[in-house]
């Protein structure tokens, strides 16, 4: 376990935690997947957007499944500590959860990126929407090189998914997974 790969987790869950309390809870991950839907405009009940519900509800269900001893007597809320914890010895390495949760979202959200469906992020797809985040075009583009991988100027399902999977797994900070979340290096 190293500081780079626990920052990724902690990154993650920090925006996670909607109400900034130090507890994720289901309503935190609802309000995630609200957030992430928006940002993608995606219409509450299409397709994409059911995807995306159904894979953060599922997310929180491996979270209360792998852990909850140190939950609220309810069991409603899990400290984002124990959380990261759970990401990182129980659920990193999992098929069956990654299946169910990142693997959908990775691949709705590649989708949404690909606006003209030819299968491929480009530059200007990509850039689009940190764009529309209220990001820099110059940081999109660094990004944009980091997650092209083979450097053809698109990034494919296969860079896109390597780089989602990477974010949880790598402990190199100069790896694309780093730059997912938007985790720079020192
Ligand atoms: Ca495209
Ligand atoms: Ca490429």
């Amino acid at each position: 376990m190293t500081s780079q790969k626990q920052r990724n987790i902690e990154a993650m869950l920090e925006i996670f935690d909607v109400g900034g309390d130090g507890y994720l809870t289901a309503a935190d991950f609802a309000a995630h997947a609200e957030s992430t839907c928006g940002a993608l405009r995606l219409p509450a009940g299409s397709p994409h957007w059911t995807t995306i519900h159904t894979a953060l509800d599922a997310w929180w269900d491996h979270l209360v499944a792998h852990g909850g001893t140190q939950a609220h007597a309810d069991g409603s809320a899990i400290p984002t500590d124990e959380c990261a914890t759970i990401m990182r010895d129980r659920l990193v390495d999992d098929d069956a959860f990654f299946a169910a949760t990142v693997g959908p979202i990775a691949d709705t959200v590649f989708r949404v990126l690909d606006a003209d469906g030819d299968d491929a992020i480009s530059t200007d797809e990509y850039v689009a929407v940190y764009l529309a985040s209220g990001l820099t075009r110059e940081i999109a583009v660094e990004a944009f090189t980091k997650i092209d991988v083979d450097g053809d100027g698109r990034i494919d399902r296969g860079e896109f998914v390597a780089v989602v999977r990477d974010a949880f797994t790598s402990a190199d900070p100069d790896s694309p997974g780093a730059w997912f979340f938007g985790v720079r290096p020192d």
